[in-house]
């Protein structure tokens, strides 16, 4: 969809929050919060990915079931419907937020901009049309939006390629609620002004803190139940400690190459 223009970025003159240096830079736009990931973060965990999208130029993406997705979704079983209540939150400076991960992937680990980032949250069933998310997309109200406020372009650094998660962003779980379904539409590419970075190369993916997992039954844990507790702990571990680098959990045999079949080990 090379050309395609976020509708909410109208300003030529996008706010821009420039997190390509990496860890430690941060920004805020809305209420939320963007972390640039340390590249040298060494917690690695199962990882459900729950939206896919690539394209050249530009791209746009929603999360869906749908077997034919809109937009640039990469359809499979890492591109999937999620419920509100499938989410953790964690607490930042005395306030509630839900945890979206991005793991960008350019050629030669350039950098990519987001430029627009939307949660809609519906009730019922999720959607079964692909017409109907557009619809929901165009016309619909978001839960929350980056752009809100104000036209925000984020820049990310795409380090390490796929497999290692380059930013995260806090959503204010009061602008979300605790139920109904989570479509998180996210497009990328430059802003209104030609400014900032075109999508290329791999995917770029999105996945979210997904909240304690149950206990491992004794004798009886599957490895993705381990793998899941182990994200937790390591989540957990990230949020008592604040930037505290959480400690290594689990660095063993990871596969070369992420799965489409499979869960896969992310590191974070
Ligand atoms: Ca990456
Ligand atoms: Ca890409």
């Amino acid at each position: 969809m090379a050309g395609w223009t976020a509708g909410a970025v109208t300003s030529l003159n996008a706010t821009v929050i420039d997190l390509t240096g990496g860890y430690p830079a941060s920004g805020s736009a809305n209420g939320a919060y963007l972390f640039a990931i340390d590249p040298q973060s060494t917690g690695t965990g199962v990882i459900d990915p729950f939206l896919r999208e690539q394209n050249d130029g530009s791209e746009q993406g929603i999360n869906t079931s749908i077997a034919n997705p809109p937009y640039d979704d990469k359809a499979g079983q890492w591109t999937h419907d999620l419920l509100v209540s499938q989410l953790g939150t964690v607490t930042y400076n005395g306030h509630s937020y839900y945890q979206f991960y991005l793991d960008a992937n350019q050629e030669a680990d350039g950098p990519i901009s987001l430029i627009a980032f939307q949660i809609f949250v519906t009730s019922g069933s999720p959607y079964t049309s692909s017409s109907d998310l557009t619809a929901l997309v165009s016309s619909g109200t978001p839960a929350f939006d980056l752009n809100g406020a104000g036209a925000v372009r984020v820049d990310i650094s795409s380090q390490n390629g796929s497999g290692s998660g380059d930013m995260y962003i806090l959503v204010p779980t009061s602008d979300i609620g605790d139920s109904g379904n989570l479509y998180l539409y996210a497009g990328f590419g430059q802003d209104a002004s030609g400014g900032g970075y075109a999508s290329n190369d791999g995917f770029e993916e999105w996945y979210a803190y997904e909240g304690p997992s149950p206990a491992v039954p004794d004798g009886g844990g599957t490895a993705l139940l381990l793998g899941a507790a182990l994200v937790a702990l390591a989540l957990l571990r990230r949020k008592l400690g604040g930037l505290i680098k959480p400690k290594p959990v689990r660095l063993q045999n990871p596969p070369p190459e992420e799965s489409d079949t499979a869960p896969f080990l992310k590191r974070f």
